[in-house]
């Protein structure tokens, strides 16, 4: 998998989270305030409202020249033409979904333990969701954190890229850029700020920050 990954600002959408405001224009604030890549994590919806959501999220994502990556759902991903899909350790094989997706279709990987980049086929992995960075009330599932550390010692074992996500706010930004992350990822920080764009353009400058450290 060779497909570049230069994106420092990744929303992950949850329309609970854009706290009864237009989910749409949420998301079209983000990326006027600087969010670089898109995905569209729908848990609970049919097919056919997962496949309505995303084309018309897809249409604005291209609007903007953002990709549009669909959580988990590879029919969906291909039948709107999304940029990539990203898949969780329980979701559709890797190795599955890059048969069906082929050669060249970016797939994000989320890792939560060591053991997953000990498995076969990671290569194939666009880039690697470090998850969760820190435990979050956004999603309860989780068994534990990675932390700062977990963070500096993935980063020393794999080239892939780093998209981090769990707790992410514009107050630990910079220090998780520092520590290794080469994207962030946020739920509530966007979705829930009282002024996404604003809170976007906020983490920003929080990412550069951290980078010139690096
Ligand atoms: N995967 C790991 S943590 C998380 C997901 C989808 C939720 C992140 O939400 P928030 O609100 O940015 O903490
Ligand atoms: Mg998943």
């Amino acid at each position: 998998m060779t497909i570049d990954f230069p994106y420092k600002l990744y929303l992950v959408t949850d329309e609970k989270a854009c706290l009864e405001r237009d989910f749409f224009w949420v998301v079209e604030e983000a990326m006027k305030g600087g969010v670089d890549i898109v995905q569209l994590r729908e848990k609970k919806l049919f097919l056919d409202q997962f496949i309505k959501k995303a084309e018309r999220l897809k249409v604005i994502c291209d609007e903007y020249k953002v990709p549009l990556i669909i959580n988990d759902n590879i029919e969906v991903a291909k039948h709107v033409g999304a940029f990539g899909v990203h898949i969780g350790q329980t979701d559709t094989p890797l190795e599955q979904a890059r048969e069906i997706l082929g050669e060249n279709f970016p797939i994000g990987l989320s890792v939560e333990t060591f053991r997953d980049l000990e498995k076969p086929n990671i290569a194939e992995a666009w880039y690697l969701g470090v998850s969760p960075v820190f435990s979050t009330p956004t999603k309860e599932d989780t068994i534990s954190e990675w932390g700062l550390k977990g963070l500096a010692q993935l980063k020393s074992i794999t080239e892939k890229k780093l998209v981090a996500i769990g707790n992410v706010k514009t107050q630990n930004a910079t220090e998780i850029i520092k520590f290794g992350a080469d994207c962030l990822a946020v739920i509530s920080g966007i979705c829930s700020a009282p002024n996404p764009a604003k809170a976007a353009e906020k983490f920003r400058l929080e990412i550069e920050n951290g980078l010139r450290f690096r």
